[in-house]
């Protein structure tokens, strides 16, 4: 028998809702709910791999202490021994958790009840802080809340989407696809997007603004003025909905009156300002919607609050249609902002610093304290640690030794903590290797709780899995640790239903309207009702309330939003003649993060091998960067070896470089080595996106690859970086120095020196070539080429042998070559991950077939015809080739 399950997908903010099926004999296959508001059935390339995720290859199964097994009452004890000790000598002042938007809502309540309300500091934040919180930090500037004001059905009904400062293509697909789907509804609907790069986002786009890095404030600076001039001052909203019109236009128009001057500072051509400005103010149902690009300045609250400022002025909030849509990156950044997640906030949108929400939730919890003070913030969080004010930190759900800025000082922080916990639900990541605690926690599949999305909805995460070896929910992890802290009463919880009632009577406690976060329709909801809980999105009154701001009321004191004056100033640090070029970091489509579930799966793996920087040909040119070779990157912090990819998606000036390799995957290419540790300075976000740089050529005298049925450790070798392929693991490989003897030296990599194994190499020292295989039971165990050049031979026919489950005669004879004997036609980077349809293949069907459209392609191929992630590629293909 199969059975269904209903949960919501753990990656993106999007928040799709998926079905999961096992069946009868344990197998996993996921699909999109057909009814969950979100996808309505979508999936996009990573929901749609889900269940290549699901192995326990790598999962920590068991507590450890300084790496030994030990049992859950051991390393808890040790965990509340370590903390309470520290807590007793130091203060509590002296203790931190660093937490997730990865987390479910029920964990991220009770970690943060625990630190506010028990250990009485308010030392926990989150890596939201790194995604989030300048918009969080905009929203209570502006509305007195932080409330996202739009949901995905306004993008289906707006005239005009801005898109700035966000890949939706790749990082919120299904979104994108829902965009995609109502511009061919209504040819009416105008797309903007605003993005130093070409992005497979601008193939929607009816006007791309490749604008200069850090310079959106004074666009929308501009864009104020000019929508002022243009007498498009929705002059009723304002008079009864808003303050501070007058002093922010002045900034406004000191700042940017002039159109030729902000398209000059924006590295724009004045016509395309000009028509970007038009489109705004003749289209009344507006949407912005922005991310990454936005926020991850140290400018980014200022940058925020520069694109509300323009929603305001126009009344174009808080209506259908229109509105600031500031989308979320983790699957519950949302929810983390709901239970005040993040060291300046409390819990259920209540403010620290307010006396009466103090009171207010001290006596909700029945707590011996409540924290008095906000807590250090991400970065300033990791500094304590390092400088020893900080002697015990607890890390859930996150890998900050990749993920932070400067990780190389983040790293002698974490080796130097007294006391360091990582709970988490691998062994091996950058970030667990410095753990003294270990604690296996239950991930995707087997935890039970909810999550928010971008437009406010909680959904439900439901387990179809049981949890392996000793894994345990995250919440069960914390309560336990707070019960031999002392805290056993406050701490007491069946399930997890229980914990969400709590968070859901605090969100209601005093409310009386004067908190749009409210779920007090959900605080008596029963273990049955929450089971069966259906998406829902919040408030979730008792009354149902009109839309959020509908009613032209916002949370501030007055009631009325207010407008911030913006003086734009640029990013913290230039570039200069030592670092001439804008590094900029971000995501791809097919990987998650630091890759430690999507690096599981060949499909995902596939789309990308390897850590590139993408460089415009003429910089590529100015600094004898070549295409497919190894290029260092230097900052003042630090250096990287990645390959070049020469591309004009690439502004001159800007190179880019994705945020996921990390040790785990590649020798030297965790890109936050190079960023350095500034931070807005209200919302304490750093500028991930804006970091000046060198590039040059790394002399390698030998590319080589490896393809293995193992993983290996592949110490000692300059570059190495590693993807999963099927049934197969795959190295790229260069280096400096020529060994002595390279069968020695392979052979040492592999380890796999048994009676059973076969052996047989080939060398040409003067050419400096070398190849080799090694046969075990009649299958390829493992392959390796090295060449003087990136010229070396395909990997895919070679890949395809790990399949077999004997080599035939045929294949053995020509293994050496690497090349079949028959001749097998190269995939290319695998473009569609559904189908494994590859770049060659899909350019062959363009040129030889004549497809000229998707649709076209997707008969002939199948690419883009399940999730269709990859349809904005290969639009961009057809451009290429045809
Ligand atoms: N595939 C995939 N999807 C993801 C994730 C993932 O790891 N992989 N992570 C999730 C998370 S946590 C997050 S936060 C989101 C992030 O989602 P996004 O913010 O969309 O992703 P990023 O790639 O970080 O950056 C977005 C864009 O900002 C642009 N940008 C850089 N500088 C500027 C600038 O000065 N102005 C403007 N206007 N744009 C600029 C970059 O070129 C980039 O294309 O993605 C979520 N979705
Ligand atoms: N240069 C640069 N750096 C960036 C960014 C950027 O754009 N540029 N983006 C930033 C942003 S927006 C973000 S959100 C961060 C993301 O960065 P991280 O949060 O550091 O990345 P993840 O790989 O998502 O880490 C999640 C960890 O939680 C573990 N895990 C998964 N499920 C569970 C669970 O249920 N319980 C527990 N306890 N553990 C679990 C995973 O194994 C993994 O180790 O990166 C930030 N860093
Ligand atoms: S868009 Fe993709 S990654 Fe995001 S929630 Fe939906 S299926 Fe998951
Ligand atoms: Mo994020």
């Amino acid at each position: 028998m199969s059975s269904e399950v209903r949960t919501s997908c753990p990656y993106c903010g999007v928040g799709c809702g998926v079905i999961v099926t096992t069946a009868a004999d344990g197998a996993v296959s996921v699909r999109g709910d057909p009814e969950h508001p979100a996808n309505f059935g979508r999936l996009c390339s990573k929901g749609a791999a889900l269940a290549q995720t699901l192995d326990h290859d790598g999962r920590l199964l068991e507590p450890q202490i300084d790496g030994r097994p030990v049992s859950w009452e051991q390393a808890l004890d040790r965990v509340a021994d370590r903390f309470g000790a520290i807590i007793d000598a130091h203060g509590p002042e002296a203790v931190a958790f660093y937490v997730s938007g990865q987390l479910l809502t029920e964990d991220y309540y009770l970690a943060n009840k625990l630190m506010k309300g028990f250990i009485g500091s308010a030392n926990i934040d989150t890596n939201s802080r790194l995604c989030m919180s300048s918009a969080v930090a905009g929203h209570k500037r502006a509305f007195g809340t932080d409330s996202v004001p739009c949901d995905y059905t306004d993008l289906e009904c707006a005239q005009l989407i801005v898109i700035t400062g966000s890949n939706l293509a790749w990082c919120h697909p299904v979104v994108f696809q829902r965009i995609a789907h109502a511009r061919k509804q209504n040819p009416d609907l105008k797309v903007v997007v605003v993005d130093p790069r070409r992005t497979s986002t601008c193939d929607i786009a009816d006007l791309h603004l490749a604008i200069r890095a850090g310079s959106d404030a004074t666009l929308f600076n501009g864009l104020l003025a000019h929508l002022v001039r243009a007498g498009k001052t929705d002059s009723v909203f304002v008079q009864n909905s808003t303050e501070g019109l007058q002093a922010t236009l002045e900034t406004a128009r000191r700042d940017a009156d002039d159109l030729a001057g902000v398209a000059e500072r924006c590295g724009l051509p004045l016509e395309q300002v000009s028509a970007f400005y038009q489109l705004f103010a003749n289209t009344d149902r507006t949407v912005t919607l922005f991310s990454q690009g936005v926020n991850q300045f140290s400018t980014g609250t200022d940058n925020v609050n520069s694109i509300i400022n323009c929603h305001l002025l126009t009344g174009r909030i808080g209506r259908p249609g229109a509105g600031p849509f500031s989308i979320t990156g983790q699957p519950n950044a949302m929810g983390g902002r709901e239970v005040g997640g993040l060291a300046n906030q409390l819990a259920a949108h209540m403010e620290l610093d307010n006396p009466e929400h103090r009171a207010l939730v001290q006596t909700f919890w029945s707590s011996p304290r409540i924290a008095r003070q906000p807590g250090l913030k991400a970065v300033d969080l990791f500094e304590a640690v390092h400088s020893g004010k900080v002697k015990a930190l607890w890390i859930m759900a996150t890998n900050p030794a990749v993920s932070l800025p400067d990780t190389n000082r983040v790293r002698e922080a974490l080796a130097a903590c007294e006391c360091l916990v990582v709970s988490d639900c691998m062994q091996h990541t950058d970030t667990t290797r410095y753990a003294q605690v270990l604690l296996p926690a239950q991930t995707w599949g087997e935890r039970d709780g909810t999550v928010t999305n971008s437009e406010r909805c909680i959904s439900r995460q439901r387990p179809f899995t049981a949890a392996p070896g000793q894994a345990r929910p995250d919440w069960w992890i914390i309560s336990e640790v707070a019960r031999r802290l002392g805290h056993a009463a406050a701490f007491e919880y069946p399930n997890s239903a229980a914990i969400f009632r709590e968070h859901a009577a605090l969100s209601a406690s005093g409310n009386r309207g004067q908190r749009a976060f409210d779920l007090s329709a959900l605080m008596q909801i029963d273990d049955d009702a929450y089971d069966r809980l259906t998406p829902v999105q919040w408030p979730v009154r008792i009354t149902p309330s009109s839309r959020l701001f509908g009613d032209g009321r916002f949370y501030t004191p007055s009631r009325r939003a207010r407008f911030i004056p913006i003086a734009t100033q640029g990013p913290a640090r230039q570039v200069d003649a030592l670092w001439p070029l804008v590094l900029n970091t971000g995501r791809l489509r097919d990987h998650w993060h630091t890759m430690t579930r999507t690096g599981k799966s060949a499909r995902l793996s596939a789309h990308n091998i390897e850590p590139c920087v993408e460089i415009h040909p003429q910089d590529a040119q100015q600094y004898s960067v070549r295409d497919g070779e190894l290029v260092q990157v230097k900052s003042q912090r630090g250096a990287i070896l990645v390959r070049a990819r020469v591309s004009d998606h690439q502004p001159p000036g800007c190179v880019f470089i994705p945020i996921h390799w990390n040790h785990r995957f590649s020798s030297l290419a965790s890109v936050d080595q190079l960023v350095s540790a500034v931070t807005d300075p209200v919302s304490g976000q750093p500028e991930f996106k804006y970091t000046p740089v060198s590039v040059q050529p790394w002399p390698a005298r030998w590319y080589g690859f490896i393809l293995s049925r193992r993983r290996l450790a592949l110490e000692g070798i300059d570059y190495w970086a590693c993807a999963r392929g099927d049934s197969h693991w795959r190295y790229e490989i260069a280096g400096n120095e020529v060994p002595e003897d390279w069968s020695a030296s392979i052979q040492a990599m592999l380890c796999t020196l048994d009676a059973a194994v076969e052996w047989t190499a080939y060398e040409d020292r003067a050419a400096r070539r070398f190849r080799a295989a090694q046969i075990r039971h009649g299958q390829l165990e493992n392959c390796c080429f090295i060449g003087p050049d990136i010229r070396l031979p395909e990997r895919a026919w070679l890949a395809g042998l790990f399949g077999a489950d004997v080599i035939n005669d045929q294949d053995r004879r020509a293994l050496l070559s690497g090349q079949s004997a028959s001749g097998v036609e190269e995939a290319g980077p695998i473009i569609c991950a559904c189908f494994s349809v590859g770049r060659n293949a899909i350019a062959r069907a363009i040129r030889d077939q004549a497809c000229r459209s998707t649709a076209a392609i997707g008969e002939c191929l199948m690419a883009g015809t399940n999730c269709g992630s990859c349809v904005p590629e290969l639009q961009s293909l057809i451009a290429e080739y045809s």
